[in-house]
């Protein structure tokens, strides 16, 4: 970058902009993924709408590598994949057992949190590259896991990574009375859709603040996830759910009243809304697409394409919300729930599963790439002191 560059003002900082969580302040730069407000996501330049269908091994190597890979490389990163989701044998033993002690009142999240962290005492390398690839190759294996014990579906099942990434999850699963070439149909999009986000995400930014203190990956990867667990962030994906079963009918009039009555009520209406979007989620509107493919007559889908018009109608009105449109969250936990998986409390799970791998992607980035491999610097924004007139103790 030339000086006359480096010194371009980027953007101004006012007072008012004080507390107002970041927003907007550009903080660092990502090569992996941007948000357009207008146009939505796009992973190293290809809108997500083009990626949507893609195997979701060739999005990892998207993001990993920026280029999309040919069919060689795709055959041959499969491969690698495969080869890494292999835990070793004690460690993966010992892996499950600590997973099977957790308190079953714990949160699905708190279960992921807690997982990463003992797969990273367990088997971290302390490379970023071999831990973030490691990592995205075994969360299918502890997130179903996570899934089965908690749920009381049984003993995990055993892995077979060369099914493809979400095949084996959806195998190792085992959901029961699920159809199991939907819900893959589903999970392949659905893990394609959550993996990255810009850099500035909450999730994804907590990931890379641990990991610029040279944290290892596994623990930033746990911070991120504590970050993603709250409802305005990944878990608003069950809250959506839980938003519209408590709207209760399918009735637009009455829809529209709940949204307005909940809105006056100070809130959340749940997968709507975005701090840097101005339009509809491209996420959003692929899913509902893919609604109309494998749940068309599902009650609580038909439920939430209502949604997206009236409560698009109502936050419109109340100009204090910025965009009215609906998120990736506003209908996610419908197909899921209509692919089998009934309980909206492990939704978030499975964002963050996929999560996980942009984060790490940008990780790797940010800890071995940026500022000519020597990384990006430990974050460290300033803060203004209010209230703290400097005094002394008196003595005596
Ligand atoms: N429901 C209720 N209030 C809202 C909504 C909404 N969907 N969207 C914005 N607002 C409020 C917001 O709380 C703020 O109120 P106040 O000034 O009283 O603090 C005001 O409108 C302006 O907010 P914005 O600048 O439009 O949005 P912001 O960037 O602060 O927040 C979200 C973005 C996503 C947190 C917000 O839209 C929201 O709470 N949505 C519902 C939760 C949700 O669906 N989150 C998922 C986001 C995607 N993800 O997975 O992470
Ligand atoms: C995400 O996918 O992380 C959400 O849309 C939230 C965000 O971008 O801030």
């Amino acid at each position: 970058m030339s000086e006359t560059a480096a010194k371009k003002v980027l953007f101004e900082i006012t007072e008012d902009l004080l507390d107002t969580g970041l927003r907007g302040f550009p903080v660092s730069t990502v090569y992996t993924s941007e948000v357009d407000p207008g146009e939505g996501l796009h992973y190293v330049g290809y809108p997500i709408a083009d990626l949507a269908d893609l195997d979701p091994e060739a999005a990892i190597f998207l993001l990993f590598y920026k280029k999309l890979p040919n069919k060689r490389e795709l055959a041959r990163f499969k491969r690698e994949l495969a080869r890494r989701a292999k835990i070793p044998t004690a460690d993966r033993r010992q892996l499950l057992k600590l997973i099977s002690n957790l308190p079953e009142k714990g949160h699905p999240m708190e279960w992921m949190i807690a997982g990463l962290s003992f797969a990273g005492m367990l088997t971290k390398t302390g490379d970023y590259r071999e831990d973030g690839l490691n990592v995205v190759a075994r969360m299918p294996e502890i997130v179903a896991a996570i899934y089965r014990v908690r749920s009381g579906w049984g003993r995990p099942i055993a892995s077979k990574p060369r099914l493809g990434l979400m095949e084996n999850f959806v195998q190792m699963m085992g959901v029961p009375g699920a159809d199991a070439a939907k819900l893959t149909r589903l999970m392949r999009v659905f893990y394609v859709l959550h993996m990255d986000h810009g850099g500035g995400n909450l999730s994804t930014f907590v990931g890379k603040a641990v990991a610029s203190g040279k944290s290892d990956m596994y623990a930033s990867l746990g911070a991120a996830m504590a970050g993603l667990y709250g409802p305005l962030h990944g878990r608003a994906n069950q809250e959506c759910l839980e938003f519209l079963e408590k709207a209760g009918t399918n009735d637009p009039d009455t829809i529209e009243q709940f949204v307005k009555d909940e809105f006056a009520a100070g809130r959340s209406i749940f997968g709507f809304g975005h701090a840097v979007l101005r339009a509809e989620d491209p996420r959003a509107g692929i899913q509902y697409e893919l609604g109309k493919e494998l749940c068309p007559n599902d009650p609580l889908y038909q439920r939430a394409v209502v949604m997206r018009e009236r409560a698009v109608k109502v936050l419109k009105a109340n100009p204090k919300v910025k965009n009215p449109y609906p998120n990736v969250d506003a209908v996610s936990g419908t197909l899921l729930r209509a692919c089998g998986l009934a309980d909206s409390e492990y939704y978030t799970v499975l964002f963050g599963l996929a999560r996980c791998s942009g984060i790490a992607a940008q990780i790797v980035d940010e800890r071995l790439v940026h500022r000519n491999g020597k990384g990006v610097a430990i974050y460290r924004p300033s803060d203004i002191p209010v209230n703290q007139t400097h005094r002394r103790l008196k003595k005596g």
